[in-house]
């Protein structure tokens, strides 16, 4: 006969925080959300903190460069998706990693002899007023001169003639070589009176071109999370049907950190391919998943993972409980695990981080999850919201939605992740659809923190550990749900945008 689990399958929702006493010394300025990335051994840190709890799901429609670019620049950490060519997954890690604040990669770009009317063109399909014109027309070729929309005017320029007769030429645009350092680029922009500085190799060829707003615009993010050589971080998905393959070229490409993507992986293909990632890249910190219990969490730390996602059937988008009658509620399944986490470092002595992934429908639920025992969290329906998410953004009659489809549905086709058994979806597992519109990611996730701050606060605590060691938690019934909502009629709609 089957086996009852006991107690409840329970979801972050049945569930509220009771505030602590809050110490003179514990101020939302004073709240630290470092926390360990990867496993570590007792009385050492983890090698990889994040600087704040947060990273975006390995997904199509919300790890784009763009997004992992965004999310570094505020402490967390992009996954960036693998449901593409290994060669493509390998250009998005370059891509970040390339990332240097303040220096643009041109996308305006022209040749001398192409026309007035293309550069307009150009110009009209990026949005940016300043193009670089370089010998072969791209963003790396050798640059011969800058032309912005202050150069020429549609009317009164014949739009045949050449790009050649408006630009400015080499010889007389300021420009740097590529060692200069963004404060020495920024302190040329003001002196020089420059709305716009070329930085150069040694050939000549196009680096960047940095701009005045960008270095102010980079003064923003005190908390970027950077390796030693302080470039961004970023992390990539893998699956275990090419993972020989592919993390390799991962690795090489500069990827800080991997993540075995399933949505079970409470499987032996799962440990082989950890096994054959920890053996042949030791240094690279590998994460697995995902997992709804304490005896699956076991299986993955001893086959080497280096932290363990937890959630099966919880995704905005996902219907996998509906399809496969699998899963568990969120909250039951990260107390579970935590409570196995903190078992496995007594009898072993290593850390073992746990990420909560998916269902996250809330801000407080983040504040939820930590309480719990996650070390950090995993969204996708909250970052696919933002402008850097890749899903399109359409108008609709209630204001702007953005496109969110999950990587079970038949949009994704993700079969290394939800194939059964085949190398094409017999049912679906995801949906696909939309989520309201939420502007800029940075914007959207200062508001996010400021909350999960002020909760902390008001269960005394500064730091994620302490807030683990001592949050309390009650059940609530649906009345005492009822009690918490405002029951006045609004004036205007208020509230968060999650
Ligand atoms: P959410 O944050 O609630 O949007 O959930 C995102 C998570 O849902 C992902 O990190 C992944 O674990 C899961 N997912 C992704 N696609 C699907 C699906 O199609 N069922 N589920």
């Amino acid at each position: 006969m089957a086996q009852i689990i006991a107690g409840v399958s329970r979801t972050f929702n049945e569930y509220l925080l009771l505030p602590n006493r809050t110490a003179l010394d514990c101020s939302v300025a004073a709240v630290d959300l470092r926390t360990p990335l990867v496993r570590y051994a007792a009385g050492q840190s983890s090698t990889i903190e994040l600087r704040t709890p947060f990273t975006s799901a390995i997904m199509q429609a919300v790890s784009s460069p763009e997004l992992a670019i965004a999310l570094a620049r505020n402490g967390g950490l992009g996954f960036l998706h693998h449901n593409r060519s290994i060669d493509e997954q390998v250009e998005d890690v370059v891509t970040v990693k390339n990332f240097k604040a303040g220096f643009v990669v041109s996308d305006t770009n022209v040749r001398p002899e192409d026309s007035l009317r293309r550069l307009n063109e150009v110009m009209a399909r990026t949005g940016h007023s300043t193009a670089a014109v370089t010998e072969n027309g791209g963003a790396t070729g050798r640059l011969l001169g800058l032309v912005t929309s202050r150069d020429f005017h549609p009317q009164r320029h014949d739009p045949d003639a050449p790009v050649s007769s408006r630009m400015r030429p080499i010889t007389e645009v300021a420009h740097a070589t590529a060692d200069v350092t963004l404060s020495e680029a920024n302190a040329r922009l003001w002196e020089e009176r420059l709305d716009c500085l070329p930085v150069v190799d040694e050939l000549g060829r196009l680096r960047h071109l940095v701009f005045r707003a960008d270095y102010t615009d980079n003064k923003r993010f005190p908390a970027q999370l950077v390796d030693d050589a302080k470039r961004l971080r970023v992390g990539a998905g893998v699956n275990t049907h090419d993972y020989r393959e592919r993390v390799p070229a991962l690795v090489e490409a500069g990827a800080d950190v991997l993540c075995f993507d399933s949505s079970d992986g409470y499987s032996d293909w799962q440990a082989e391919a950890l096994r054959w990632a920890k053996k042949h890249y030791p240094e690279v910190p590998i994460g697995g998943g995902n997992i709804v219990d304490g005896d699956a969490f076991r299986f993955l730390a001893e086959a080497g993972a280096d932290f363990v996602k937890v959630g099966v059937g919880g995704g905005a988008i996902c219907i996998t409980r509906d399809q496969k009658g699998i899963g568990r509620g969120q909250a039951s399944a990260v107390l579970d695990v935590a409570a196995a986490r903190d078992s496995y470092r007594e009898e072993t002595g290593e850390y073992v981080p746990i990420c909560s992934d998916g269902g996250l429908a809330h801000d407080y639920h983040v504040a939820l999850a930590l309480a719990m025992g996650a070390d950090f969290v995993m969204m996708g329906r909250y970052f696919a919201r933002f402008d850097q998410a890749p899903g399109a953004k359409v108008p609709t009659r209630e204001g702007f939605v953005k496109e969110y489809w999950g990587e079970g549905s038949n949009r994704a086709r993700n079969w290394q992740r939800y194939g059964q058994g085949t190398q094409g979806l017999l049912f679906e597992e995801g949906v696909d659809g939309f989520v309201p519109y939420a502007g800029d990611l940075s914007e959207g996730l200062a508001t996010t923190i400021a909350k999960l701050r002020a909760t902390m606060v008001s269960c005394g605590a500064t730091t994620v550990p302490r807030f683990q060691a001592t949050a309390r938690l009650t059940l609530v019934s649906d009345q005492s749900l009822q009690e918490g909502h405002a029951t006045v009629t609004l004036r205007e709609t208020t509230g968060s945008p999650s």
